[in-house]
């Protein structure tokens, strides 16, 4: 069959496909049945380790997944894409996602960040496609506004990625009010996995404390370490994107777990896991703190659990530790790609 030609199944567009979330979400959708529809960006070298495992060869009658070069700056090409592809769910996940980078490349993460998200919308109204658009908010919008955050909280971004956040959740609301579009906010808190990033911190701790215990590494280097954190399981989180769009009527929902750790905790749970004492290992770069930091961010998932029967299940301690295991076990395969093992309902 050829890349989106019409059959039963359901079509899903999702930006962002080759990042922590995209990753988890094509593969529930595909276990799911959806056809799968991932925009990339060219890149000279490899970008798509972490969907590697669903990729079937685009001969392959059985193949379900298919990746599209594009940019969230090209509205052009999301036109072709969109109109080409006739997806009944959009998934805009694509972001420079990285709130310390924001403040060293703010225009441009102003322009995917924020603008990507309109070139999305207006795209979807100018086409006139019918299908429900998923926009990837988060807590940085509260920024300042003190715990516990939900739906009502005010926004006080801490940071150009912040700001950029509020400007795509804006017009995402814009667009449901005034065009009846189907687009909601997921305001997701912070979630991680043994997909997440290198240079967030989470990751960056448990891939330290694989290294350290096998030998490979002497120290960590960390800047604020009293931040707090509402810390979720990414493949849960996931799970809630797709509840919104299946819902009824169009909403946003906080997604979190509604707990509180500190980068310290996160920091000695991951150091116990392999029977060392962080304090022994830990030093302090200045390098790694913000202009301006976001203190505490503690979500409330009140409104998710009641209308979506959402609740989250791993909470910081068990995902500190999961993803200590992953690392060590990551570093038995280093390079060649190794992905962790999810299983979808
Ligand atoms: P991530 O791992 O950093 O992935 C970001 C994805 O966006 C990657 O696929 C990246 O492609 C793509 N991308 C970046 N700039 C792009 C552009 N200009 N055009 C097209 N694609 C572009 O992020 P994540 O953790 O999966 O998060 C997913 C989304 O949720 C992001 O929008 C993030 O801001 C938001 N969010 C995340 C969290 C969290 O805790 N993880 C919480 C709240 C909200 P490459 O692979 O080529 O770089
Ligand atoms: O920092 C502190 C840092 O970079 C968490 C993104 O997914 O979640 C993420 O943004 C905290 C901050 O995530 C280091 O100052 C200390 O207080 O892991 P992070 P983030 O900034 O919370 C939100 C919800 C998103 O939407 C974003 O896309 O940890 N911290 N020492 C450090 N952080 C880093 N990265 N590196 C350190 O060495």
């Amino acid at each position: 069959m050829t890349a989106g030609t019409q059959d039963a199944r359901r079509r899903a567009f999702v930006t962002g496909i080759t990042g922590q979330d995209g990753s988890y979400l094509a593969e529930m959708l595909l276990a799911k049945g959806y056809e799968v529809h991932g925009l990339i960006r060219r890149s000279s070298t490899f970008n798509t380790s972490r969907i590697d495992h669903l990729y079937r060869d685009v001969h392959d009658e059985q193949s379900n997944l298919f990746l599209h070069y594009g940019d969230l700056s090209d509205g052009s090409r999301l036109a072709t894409l969109l109109d080409s592809i006739q997806p009944q769910e959009v998934y805009n996940l694509a972001a420079q996602s990285h709130v310390r980078v924001s403040f060293d490349e703010p225009e441009y993460t102003g322009d995917a960040t924020g603008l990507g998200a309109i070139r999305l919308l207006e795209t979807i109204r100018m086409i006139g496609l019918h299908c429900r658009y998923y926009q990837a908010s988060s807590s940085e919008m509260f920024g300042a506004t003190p715990p516990p955050q939900n739906e009502t909280t005010a926004f006080y971004p801490r940071s150009p990625y912040g700001a950029a956040k509020v400007y795509a959740y804006w017009v995402t609301r814009n667009y449901r009010e005034g065009y009846g579009m189907f687009a909601v906010n997921g305001i997701l808190f912070n979630h991680e996995s043994p997909r997440r990033g290198e240079t967030f911190v989470t990751r960056k701790i448990t891939r330290a404390v694989a290294r350290i215990a096998a030998g490979q590494q002497t120290e960590l280097y960390m800047g604020n370490l009293d931040a707090i954190r509402d810390w979720g399981y990414a493949p849960e989180y996931v799970e809630a994107m797709w509840r919104m769009l299946q819902n009824d009527e169009p909403s946003d929902y906080v997604v979190a777990t509604g707990t509180k750790y500190t980068v310290r905790d996160f920091l000695s749970t991951s150091f116990d896991r392999v029977g060392l004492d962080w304090e022994k290992y830990v030093k302090f770069d200045p390098r790694y703190l913000r202009p301006t930091e976001v203190d505490a961010l503690i979500g409330d998932p009140s409104k998710a659990r009641d209308v979506l029967g959402w609740t989250p299940k791993v909470h910081a301690p068990d995902l500190a530790r999961l993803m200590v295991d992953a690392d060590i076990e990551a570093l038995k395969h280093e390079g060649r790609p190794w992905i962790d093992t999810v299983t979808w309902a």
